[in-house]
């Protein structure tokens, strides 16, 4: 295990320490032990070296006595601070962004993470390479091409130029490829678009329990068990947006997904390759943000969530606050106030009152109606008994006399059957 220090710059940000403590988390999570800190309080970050002359030299010390290989800054830092700290701690310096890129890279497991994280990568690298760095580049990218050759080597053209050329090339056609591997994802969501059926997504920090949410409502419903999300004490376990059909006893059906967590200062090169995939989120009808509430900091959390949603184009959709692992923290559950909901995760009662509330939210618009329709239109009939809930069926000489509710559409298509009941 690696052991680092992680600095950061205090200025008139007032979360400072929550970011602190979340760097520290992130740095746990990419299997490193933190061993010291250092925190500067200046107005702006100095432009050659990050920290102030005084404050390098205190980490140059500190890491000598505490035996520490690298820092890890609290920020994104430039391509020349990377270079200077370098030089003067002779330590390995990790900005925020690598660091983040780096867990994320070491949790992707499918085509589109991989691919996601990649281009995200090669973004980041981007205007950070050095001559000497393209051959290991070159390794390191998987599945791009290159393009190999240079060929057409212009005069006067510098090899860091070339370089960014070829990391250029690979961006592209990865992006591609991702393109290629999502066209199927994409197909079926506008089909679902297309098919009104509403959308739920599941959004939050990460860690905060989406997962074992999502999980638990399949398991509710008995839907597939291999269809489990994978859900882990970890930081950024689900990187893909996963997507389930949710049918309801009473045949009401919708969309749930469980989307990738966020943490401040998520790498804006991470939100641009993970957009497509966070589309889910973008165009939900419904949204249920998950809460940690046993997390002392679980207040910037919803902060931090906002903001990352504003960022991705999430915009006056409709927000259920899931305050989740009550158990935990000692709350009763489950509770519900306004839009408000308290609950545990792994409680089945809980659970039972967030479908509840989901119902309400989102089936406002259905309406209870009877229907008269004649034998010889016997398949509205069999389209009334898939697609509604079907609440009384009486069978008479000019045909079925069926009461259920219905989505708007539906009662739409069937205005011509309606009868009004006294
Ligand atoms: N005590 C308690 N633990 C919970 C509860 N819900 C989830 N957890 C645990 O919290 C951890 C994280 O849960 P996940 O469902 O993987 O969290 P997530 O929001 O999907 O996280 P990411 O995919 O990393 O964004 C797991 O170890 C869960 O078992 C709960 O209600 N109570
Ligand atoms: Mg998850």
């Amino acid at each position: 295990m690696k052991s680092v220090i992680i600095g950061g710059i205090e200025n008139e940000q007032i979360n400072f320490d929550y970011t602190m403590t979340e760097l520290a988390n992130l740095a746990a999570a990419d299997n490193m032990e933190v061993v010291g800190e250092v925190r500067q309080n200046i107005e702006k970050p100095v432009s050659a070296t990050y920290f102030g002359k005084g404050k390098v030299d205190e980490i140059t010390r500190q890491a000598e006595m505490l035996d520490a290989e690298a820092l890890i800054v609290n920020d994104e830092l430039l391509p020349t601070q990377i270079r200077n700290l370098e030089k003067e701690t002779g330590l390995d310096i990790i900005d925020r962004t690598a660091l983040i890129l780096d867990i994320f890279a070491s949790r992707a497991h499918t085509r589109v993470a991989k691919l996601q994280v990649k281009i995200a990568q090669l973004q980041y690298q981007l205007p950070r390479i050095r001559t000497a760095s393209i051959n290991k580049m070159d390794q390191q990218t998987a599945g791009g091409n290159t393009g190999g050759g240079f060929t057409n080597r212009g005069t006067g053209e510098t090899q860091i130029e070339l370089n960014r050329r070829v990391i250029q090339k690979q961006i592209s056609s990865l992006r591609k490829e991702l393109k290629e591997v999502q066209r199927d994802n994409e197909t079926q969501r506008k089909k679902r678009k297309k098919s009104d059926i509403k959308s739920v997504a599941l959004v939050g920090y990460t860690n905060a329990g989406k997962s074992t949410t999502m999980n638990n409502v399949l398991d509710l419903l008995e839907i597939n068990d291999s269809k489990r999300v994978f859900e882990k004490d970890m930081l950024f376990a689900t990187l893909d947006t996963y997507v389930r059909k949710i049918v309801l006893p009473d045949k009401k059906s919708f969309i749930l997904s469980d989307t990738v967590g966020f943490v401040s200062k998520l790498p804006h090169q991470l939100v641009e390759a993970f957009k497509s995939t966070l589309q889910e989120a973008t165009e939900a009808d419904l949204l249920i943000q998950v809460i940690d509430i046993s997390d002392p900091n679980y207040r910037q959390m919803i902060k931090t969530t906002e903001k990352t949603l504003t960022e991705i184009g999430v915009d006056g959709i409709p927000m259920i606050y899931a305050f989740n692992k009550a158990d935990k923290a000692g709350i009763p559950y489950p509770s519900v106030e306004g839009n408000q909901f308290t609950y545990c995760a792994r409680d089945q009662k809980s659970i039972e009152m967030l479908l509840g509330i989901l119902k309400k939210e989102l089936f406002k618009d259905y309406e209870t109606e009877t229907f008269l329709i004649p034998f010889q239109d016997g398949r509205y009939l069999d389209l009334l008994n898939k697609e509604a809930n079907i609440k009384k069926t009486d069978y008479q000489a000019d045909g079925t006399l069926i009461t259920a509710e219905v989505a708007p559409k539906l009662k739409q298509q069937l205005a011509r059957y309606i009868v009004d009941e006294d």
